[in-house]
C-alpha cells in the first residue's frame, strides 16, 4: 500500500469512524485537534496527535496550513477530511495533492465543479439527468427572474449557487414577492457566500428527499449503492435517514441509480459522492451532488455490507473498487436516529457534561459516537453526540428495534432529542412510511 499512515482533519464520531477503518487496514493514524478537545476520543485513539490551534473551528479545523503542518511533521502520507469543515474546500484538496499528500476523497476539480450548485444542475442536463424546470445558470437580474418564473409558473424557489444544504433559499408564491425574495436571496447568498448568484426552479410542494450513494474508482468504474430517503428533517438538519425509501419501486430505485451514474461519469467522478434527488408523484429531479461521506452514510453499509470508508481508502490508494459487478440488491432495512445534544422544545444546542452513559446493544443495532460518562460537549462545535443505527429485515423489524435500542440508551446531564425520536416512531404517518420533507412541519407531539 502506498499510503500508511492517515490523518484525520476531523473530530467527534466520524474521526473516530476512520481511525476504526484505519486499524483495520493496518494503517497507522494521526489525530489533529484544538485546545478544546485535548479529552477527545479521537485523540486518544490514534497513534500520533496534534494541537492545531485554539477552540474556534477557524483556527484549527478550518486552518489549511496548520492541518498541512501536521501531516509533515508526523510523516502522514494521506488525509482524510470526513464531513462537514475542510471535506468540500476544493483548495484545501488541491494543497494536499500539491504537497505530495494523497486526499482521500474526490478530485479539486470535482469538488469546485459540484460546489457551484447551478454548473452542477447544468451538468446533470447535458448528461441527461432529469432536473426541474428553471434558469439556465444564475439569474443575473430581476426582469430576468420574472420572464423564467413566469414561463416555468409560479411558485418558485430561488437558490444560492454558492450554497446547498437549505441556506440562502427563498421560495416564491406569485410575481408579487418575487422583486423582494429575489433581492433577499441575493443579498443573503452574497453574505454568506461571497456570491450573490441566484438560480430559479419550479418548487415543488410535498417532495421527498432522496438520495443515491455513489463511488467511482480511478480504473473509470462507477457504482450506485441504493439510496437513503432523508425526508426527515428540520431545519435543514436530518433527524432520520433510511435505506431502502419506503416510497421507491425497484424500477425507480433503478432509474435514478442510473442517472446518479450517468452523472458521474460525465465528471469522471472518484471515491465517495451523493446525488441528491427530490422524488414526487413518480417523478424524481437532480437537485445537488455532495462531494464527501455523508453523515448518514452507515445506512448504506448496513444494508450494502460494504465499509464506505474502507473503500474510500483503497480507492484513493488506487485500487479498484471491491463491490462485486452485477446489479446490487439491499439486504434488509437499516434507519439512522441523530441524536442530538440540544433543548427538545427550542431546538439550541444544549453543551454540558455528560452525567451517565449507556449504549444499546444486542442485534441489529450499531452506535456511532465519541462520546463518553464524564465527557464535557464543547459548545464550539456541532451538536451531535451520537448516531443509533439499526437494521433488521424489513421495516416493522426495524422499527420495534429502533424503539426498544431508543429506550434502552441512557444519557443524562445534557438534552438531547432522544425523547423525539421516539415521539416519531409512534407517528402513524411515519409508520406508514408516509411522509414529505414537510413532515415535521405539522408533527406535534
Ligand atoms: C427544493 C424544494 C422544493 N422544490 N427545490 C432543501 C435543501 C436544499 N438542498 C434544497 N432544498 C429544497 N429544494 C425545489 N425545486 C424543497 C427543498 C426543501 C426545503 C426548502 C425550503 C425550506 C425547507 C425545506 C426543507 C426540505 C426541502
Amino acid at each position: 500500500m502506498a499510503i500508511s499512515k492517515v490523518l484525520i482533519a476531523n473530530r467527534g464520531e466520524i474521526a473516530l469512524r476512520i481511525i476504526l477503518a484505519c486499524k483495520e487496514m493496518g494503517l497507522k493514524t494521526v489525530a489533529v485537534h484544538s485546545e478544546a478537545d485535548r479529552d477527545a476520543l479521537h485523540v486518544r485513539y490514534a497513534d500520533d496527535d496534534v494541537c492545531i490551534g485554539p477552540a474556534a473551528s477557524r483556527q484549527s479545523y478550518l486552518a489549511i496550513s496548520s492541518i498541512i503542518a501536521a501531516a509533515e511533521i508526523t510523516g502522514a502520507d494521506a488525509i482524510h477530511p470526513g464531513y462537514g469543515f475542510l471535506a468540500e474546500n476544493a483548495a484545501f484538496a488541491e494543497i494536499a495533492r500539491e504537497c505530495g499528500l494523497i486526499f482521500i476523497g474526490p478530485t479539486p476539480e470535482a469538488i469546485r465543479l459540484m460546489g457551484d450548485k447551478a454548473v452542477a444542475r447544468d451538468t446533470a442536463k447535458k448528461a441527461g439527468v432529469p432536473i426541474l424546470p428553471g434558469s439556465d445558470g444564475p439569474v443575473k437580474t430581476y426582469e430576468e427572474a420574472v420572464e423564467v418564473a413566469a414561463s416555468i409558473g409560479y411558485p418558485v424557489i430561488l437558490k444560492a449557487a454558492a450554497g446547498g444544504g437549505g441556506r440562502g433559499m427563498r421560495i416564491c408564491g406569485d410575481e408579487g414577492g418575487l422583486q423582494a425574495a429575489f433581492d433577499t436571496a441575493r443579498s443573503e447568498a452574497e453574505r454568506a457566500f461571497g456570491s450573490g448568484d441566484v438560480y430559479i426552479e419550479k418548487y415543488l410542494e410535498r417532495p421527498r428527499h432522496i438520495e443515491i450513494q455513489v463511488f467511482g474508482d480511478t480504473f473509470g468504474r462507477i457504482v450506485a449503492l441504493g439510496e437513503r430517503d432523508c425526508s426527515i428533517q428540520r431545519r435543514h438538519q436530518k433527524l432520520i435517514e433510511e435505506s431502502p425509501s419506503p416510497a421507491l419501486t425497484q424500477e425507480i430505485r433503478s432509474a435514478m441509480e442510473a442517472a446518479a451514474v450517468k452523472l458521474c461519469q460525465a465528471v469522471s467522478y472518484v471515491n465517495a459522492g451523493t446525488i441528491e434527488f427530490l422524488f414526487q408523484d413518480g417523478e424524481f429531479y437532480f437537485m445537488e451532488m455532495n462531494t464527501r461521506i455523508q453523515v448518514e452514510h452507515p445506512v448504506t453499509e448496513e444494508v450494502t455490507g460494504i465499509d464506505l470508508v474502507k473503500e474510500q481508502i483503497r480507492v484513493a490508494n488506487g485500487e479498484p473498487l471491491s463491490v462485486p459487478e452485477g446489479t446490487f440488491r439491499l439486504r434488509g432495512h437499516a434507519m439512522e436516529f441523530r441524536i442530538n445534544a440540544e433543548d427538545p422544545v427550542t431546538f439550541a444546542p444544549n453543551p454540558g457534561k455528560i452525567r451517565e452513559f449507556h449504549l444499546p446493544g444486542g442485534p441489529g443495532v450499531r452506535v456511532d459516537t465519541a462520546a463518553y460518562r464524564d465527557y464535557v460537549i464543547p459548545p464550539h462545535y456541532d451538536s451531535l453526540i451520537a448516531k443509533l443505527i439499526v437494521r433488521g429485515k424489513d421495516r416493522a423489524e426495524t422499527l420495534a428495534r429502533a424503539r426498544r435500542a431508543l429506550e434502552q440508551f441512557i444519557i443524562e446531564g445534557v438534552k438531547t432529542s432522544i425523547p423525539l425520536h421516539r415521539a416519531i416512531l409512534d407517528d402513524p404517518s411515519f409508520i406508514a412510511g408516509n411522509f414529505s420533507t414537510r413532515f415535521m412541519e405539522t408533527f406535534e407531539r
